[in-house]
């Protein structure tokens, strides 16, 4: 039976009881165009944020300290390119096309994660890139491994697997400063300075203020709220900065025994408001960036383009 017998009314009854009852929706399948709008957001501020966040670990590629910790890196920084292929190609499937989701990034109405825009000034900081970011990224990323649309969540299970390797490694390399000389010490507890508010700010806004957060919930685009899912990660990441000796930079955290979970310092929202409109330490730099190689690889993807339309004509005759 066609669609056109159906009106908007009960098409979007329909979908909410699909998503109700865990069915992943598809490509090619009726959905709200805002909820096909609000994912694409998502999904392409998502898959910046894999880009831009090469930028801060590139940084120190050339200057690992061995060639196990450079290889690591190498293969890290690969992973999250590969990431945002996924990504890119997951949010095309909405009938948007890839140069116009970097466009908005470029133009500034597309975010991406606030923390790759405070800088990576020590060897330490890569470790705790992996071990943060990526621990923060991952308490997300496993809950939207049930997202409700499929593409996305399919990507996020092969995703998750690579991202939990980078959270180990990234803990491993924090394990051996942490167990090293005073100053490698020192290097370490330095980078958790630095990088545990972003980090927490990785989740969003509070739960009162998050403007997308009921809708997605409503239609189990998240699948978790910012306030939950940042609970997790601080419940899960205080016994490992125990376990490494170091000290997290927050004096009011405290295990509460009551609610079986650490109660912590409030965030400085300012700050995160700052960095996300575009004036953190490292905003101007990271699109700059992006333009130039975006810029400088445009012969890459005429060439593809070049060869793709050769094979189809040669298909043709
Ligand atoms: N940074 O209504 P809300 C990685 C924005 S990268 C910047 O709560 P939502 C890795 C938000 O976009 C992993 N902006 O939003 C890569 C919205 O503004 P717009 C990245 C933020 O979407 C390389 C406004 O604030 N992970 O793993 O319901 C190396 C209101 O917020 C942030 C993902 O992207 C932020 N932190 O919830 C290493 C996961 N927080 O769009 C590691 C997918 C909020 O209206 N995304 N905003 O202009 C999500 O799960 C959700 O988008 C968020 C925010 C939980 C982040």
């Amino acid at each position: 039976m066609s669609q056109f017998k159906y009106s908007e009314q009960q098409l979007e009854k329909a979908f909410q009881a699909r998503v109700d009852a865990e069915q992943k929706i598809e490509p090619k399948d009726w959905m709200p165009e805002a909820y096909r709008k609000n994912l694409i957001r998502q999904m392409s501020q998502h898959a910046h944020s894999e880009v831009i966040g090469m930028q801060p670990e590139g940084n120190w590629i050339s200057r690992a300290p061995t060639l196990r910790r450079k290889m690591v890196l190498l293969a890290k920084v690969q992973d999250e390119g590969g990431h945002a292929l996924y990504l890119y190609s997951a949010t095309e499937t909405l009938g948007v096309t890839r140069d116009e989701l970097i466009e908005a990034l470029h133009d500034g109405r597309a975010k991406y994660a606030s923390i790759f825009n405070y800088p990576s000034l020590s060897w330490a900081d890569i470790g705790a890139i992996g071990w943060l970011v990526d621990g923060a990224a991952i308490v997300n990323q496993i809950t939207l491994q049930r997202t409700s649309y499929g593409p996305y969540a399919r990507a996020m299970v092969r995703i998750c697997k690579e991202e939990s390797f980078h959270q180990r490694q990234g803990y491993e390399s924090l394990m051996v400063l942490a167990n090293g000389s005073p100053e490698q010490k020192a290097m370490a507890q330095d980078a958790l300075n630095r990088w545990w508010w972003p980090a927490l700010m990785m989740f969003g806004p509070h739960d009162g203020e998050s403007a997308h957060s009921a809708q997605s919930m409503k239609w189990k685009i998240k699948r978790k709220s910012n306030d939950e899912l940042r609970q997790a990660f601080i419940d899960q990441t205080m016994p490992q900065i125990e376990f490494l000796g170091l000290t997290v930079p927050d004096p009011e955290m405290k295990w509460n025994e009551q609610r079986g979970s650490y109660d912590h310092g409030e965030i400085d929202w300012d700050e995160f408001q700052r960095v996300i409109n575009g004036d953190g330490p490292c905003n101007r730099d990271r699109i700059e960036h992006h333009k130039k190689a975006h810029a400088e690889g445009a012969w890459v993807r005429d060439a593809l383009r070049a060869y793709e339309s050769k094979k189809r004509q040669r298909l043709a005759a």
